[in-house]
């Protein structure tokens, strides 16, 4: 089995963590699914990572699809609750986090352009859904250890990823500083294994043509 991965990725990363708090072995591929070159082609109609390739069944792409996948063919320890209210509510913080990291990859990119194409108005537009998706996550972790339950789930992990590539690619956004008990999540969660493992680094990307 092998993953498509790029190193800064947050939704990489979710796949990333789960593979290993799952122990399941994976083969992990660096693409930078923004270049020319990218490996995406073919194996997503979207192009964007992650990626599992595994034989006799078709790629899977996007992190939500590839991770209900290991639940299938690992499913200990699940990382979705059993009762449905409670799945509901895992899901939708992984979505919210996911929706903060898509908002930072659109300001990464806009900034990413030459001075006099950047839209303001975009980019605050984007800062927008990640203060209150950031909110949200706060106000539903109020003062736990985790998100859903007593237990780590999806939430968490997306949650954790999602504020770890704030760090990377947002750092003046202080987050830590405007919820504490976002800053006491990470604190509490931070040695754990699968994330010193997948921690986010930057990758150079080619310029994009205007
Ligand atoms: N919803 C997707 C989002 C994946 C995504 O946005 N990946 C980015 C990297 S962080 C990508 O590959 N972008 C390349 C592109 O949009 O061309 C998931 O959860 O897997």
């Amino acid at each position: 089995m092998k993953l498509i991965i790029a190193t800064p990725s947050p939704f990489a990363r979710k796949v990333r963590v789960i593979l290993r708090e799952k122990a399941i072995h994976c083969e992990e591929i660096i693409d930078v699914p923004w270049n020319k070159d990218t490996i995406t082609k073919g194996l997503n109609p979207l192009g964007k990572i992650p990626i599992l390739i595994k034989d006799g069944i078709e790629p899977i792409f996007d992190s939500k699809n590839i991770i209900k996948y290991l639940e299938q063919i690992n499913p200990e320890p699940s990382f979705y609750p059993e009762s449905r209210s409670k799945k509901l509510k895992a899901s939708l913080l992984e979505t919210a986090a996911d929706g903060i990291c898509d908002a930072v990859v659109l300001i990464f990119l806009e900034k990413s352009r030459s001075q006099n194409l950047r839209s303001k108005a975009w980019i605050d537009r984007q800062k927008e859904k990640i203060y209150t998706g950031t909110q949200y996550l706060s106000d539903n972790l109020l003062t736990n250890k985790y998100f859903v339950d007593d237990h780590f789930t999806i939430a968490d992990v997306a949650a954790f990823c999602c504020l770890e590539y704030l760090d990377l690619r947002l750092p003046e956004f202080d987050w830590r500083n405007e919820h504490s008990n976002l800053e006491n999540f990470w604190q509490e969660h931070q040695s754990r294994h699968s994330f010193l493992q997948t921690k986010p680094t930057t990758q150079v990307i080619e310029p994009m043509s205007e």
